[in-house]
């Protein structure tokens, strides 16, 4: 069953460094995503740690908070049918290393951690995700 769903997608510090923000977009809109809303800021290194709160007891947890915190990022809300999985897919394995031919991540990304673009994983993140940044604060 397909149905018209919403995610977040987020230009990460990398790729907006490289203006990359309007080939991205590009991207989505070309493979039918809506770009619904968007909004380019930067954030605090507390708020990463509450967006990525889920990875806290990682390794990597401090240095991702950093990274995301470090420069201007693009949050957007897309729309598609099942736009979770479709911007999965189209973003590509987190290494782009290992990312598919055709994918964001395999096009632009530098590294696992500089790998341009975040998308939500499932419908109930991508809920949780956009009212992180489109609704009360930020
Ligand atoms: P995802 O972005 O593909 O959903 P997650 O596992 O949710 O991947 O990890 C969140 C972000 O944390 C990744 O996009 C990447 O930037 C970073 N990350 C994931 N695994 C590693 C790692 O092993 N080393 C460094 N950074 C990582
Ligand atoms: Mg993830």
């Amino acid at each position: 069953m397909s149905k018209i769903e919403q995610t977040l997608s987020i230009i990460k510090p990398d790729a907006v460094e490289r203006n990359l923000e309007n080939e991205i977009k590009e991207i989505f809109k070309q493979n039918g995503f809506s770009i619904l809303k968007e909004k380019k800021i930067q954030i605090e290194k507390s708020e990463a740690e509450k967006f990525y709160k889920v990875h806290e007891t990682k390794p990597f947890y401090s240095d991702l908070c950093a990274y995301l915190s470090s420069g201007p990022i693009v949050a957007m809300v897309l729309e598609k049918e099942n736009a979770v999985l479709a911007n999965r897919n189209l973003m590509g394995s987190t290494n782009p290393k290992d990312a598919e031919d055709g994918s964001i991540r395999k096009k632009y990304g530098i590294s696992i951690d500089k790998n341009s673009v975040h998308g939500s994983d499932s419908v109930e993140n991508a809920k949780i995700e956009i009212d992180f940044f489109f609704k009360d604060h930020l």
